[in-house]
Formats: structure tokens, C-alpha cells, sequence
């Protein structure tokens, strides 16, 4: 089974823990905290191109049409922060982190999905992908970040745009995303189709496809 890489780096520290005695954080089972904010990835970090970047939300819209943000249009929507944890499927969490930048449920409403959309295809460059049911996507803390604790992101982190879903693994969370498209049927994103838990809630532990109840995703 293919495993995103890790790679050291030397990024700012996370808060202290607090002293043993006190409470901790509460992570997902299985997971260890992380110092630092390590890079987790498969492929080679894109070169951000403003003048040839757009955003777009494609597939089963309401209104059947595609639609498309340049970069500056993009970073003209309504913005907000949340403050979500990061957890990596292979075993470390990043805890506190703030996010700031553009809501899903503001895309959503920007460019609604028609009432029969189920789930949604994140897509980034190169064509990695991730899918997720709607309801996860449209969490309200689901948030397409552009900075991170105040600080634009830095290239191999995502920039320009990464998706945030704080309730599912991270690699839920394409960076370097370019597209949304509305889907009637479920289908496997890059990680979900070489092993990895089609929904992939950390809280159930739900790290490999092997682990997939019925129903929780389409055949592999
Ligand atoms: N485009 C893209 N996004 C991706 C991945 C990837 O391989 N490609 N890996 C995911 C995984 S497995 C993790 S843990 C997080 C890591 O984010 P970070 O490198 O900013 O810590 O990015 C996610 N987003
Ligand atoms: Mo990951």
C-alpha cells in the first residue's frame, strides 16, 4: 500500500503541552502529538502560476453550468477562521492551529450544488483528489485555508488554497486545490482508492478501506 511521505522540517514549534497532571488534548486513537509542522505529501509541490490559476466548482451544479474564480476573484469571497487540529492517517496530530480563509458553505451557496449532489470531489494539482460525503464537506468548519496561524501558507504547506475538514483525516484536505466537483454518485479519491478508509473519521478510527462497513463506500 502506497503511504504519503514525510518530510522533516523546520517550521515553527506548536503550543506546549501542559504539565503532566493537567489536562491534555484530546487526540483521536491511535494518535501521537506532533511537534513543528511536518510536510506530508505524494509528488512534487507546485509552482503557483496567479495568471493560469482559477477555482472552479463543476459537476452536478444546480444551474448545470461550471463555475470559475481567478485568483483575485477567489480572494474577494467572505472569509473566517477556525481553529481545528490536523491529524495524519499516519499517526501524528498537529493540535491548535488556526485556519483563516474561504468557507465551503460559502462556495456552496456561491455555486449550490443540485438537490440530488451526495458527495464531492476535491481536486488539486496534479490530479490528486479526495472525496467526501456532501454533509462533511459542508461542515461549517470546513474551511479552503490561505493562511495558517495568521501567515500565508508556504508552498509545500499548499499555497495558494488547501482545504481544512478538521473532522476527517487529513489527507481529506487536498492542498494545492483547484476544484470541487458535485457528484450524485460516490467515487474514490487518489489516497482512497490505494487503501486508505473512504470516509476516514479519526474519531472511529477509520484509517484503511478494509475497515469499510457496508454502505461506507463504493467497490473497490
Ligand atoms: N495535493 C495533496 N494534498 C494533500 C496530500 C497530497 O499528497 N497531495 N496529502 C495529505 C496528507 S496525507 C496530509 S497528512 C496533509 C499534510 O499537510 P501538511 O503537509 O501541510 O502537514 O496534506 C494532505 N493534502
Ligand atoms: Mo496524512
Amino acid at each position: 500500500m502506497g503511504q504519503p511521505e514525510e518530510h522533516a522540517s523546520g517550521e515553527a514549534a506548536q503550543p506546549e503541552l501542559p504539565p503532566p497532571g493537567l489536562p491534555q488534548p484530546e487526540l483521536p486513537p491511535g494518535q501521537r502529538l506532533q511537534r513543528g509542522w511536518p510536510v506530508t505529501h505524494y509528488g512534487p509541490v507546485p509552482r503557483f502560476r496567479p495568471e493560469r490559476w482559477e477555482f472552479q466548482v463543476f459537476g452536478a451544479t444546480a444551474d448545470g453550468s461550471k463555475h470559475s474564480w481567478t485568483h483575485t476573484e477567489f480572494g474577494a469571497l467572505p472569509r473566517s477562521t477556525v481553529v481545528a487540529d490536523l491529524h495524519c492517517v499516519t499517526r501524528f496530530s498537529m493540535i491548535g492551529a488556526e485556519w483563516s480563509g474561504v468557507p465551503a458553505r460559502v462556495v456552496l451557496e456561491a455555486a449550490p450544488p443540485a438537490p440530488d449532489v451526495t458527495h464531492v470531489m476535491v481536486w488539486a494539482e496534479y490530479g490528486f483528489s479526495s472525496n467526501m460525503r456532501l454533509s462533511d464537506f459542508a461542515d461549517e468548519r470546513s474551511i479552503f485555508a490561505t493562511h495558517k496561524d495568521g501567515e500565508l501558507l508556504t508552498a509545500e504547506h499548499g499555497f495558494p488554497l488547501r482545504l481544512i475538514v478538521p473532522h476527517l483525516y487529513a489527507w481529506k484536505g487536498p492542498k494545492w486545490v483547484r476544484a470541487v466537483e458535485y457528484m450524485t454518485t460516490d467515487r474514490r479519491g487518489f489516497w482512497e482508492e490505494r487503501g486508505y478508509h473512504n470516509v476516514g473519521d479519526p474519531w472511529k478510527e477509520q484509517r484503511y478501506s478494509y475497515q469499510e462497513e457496508p454502505g461506507e463506500g463504493p467497490d473497490l
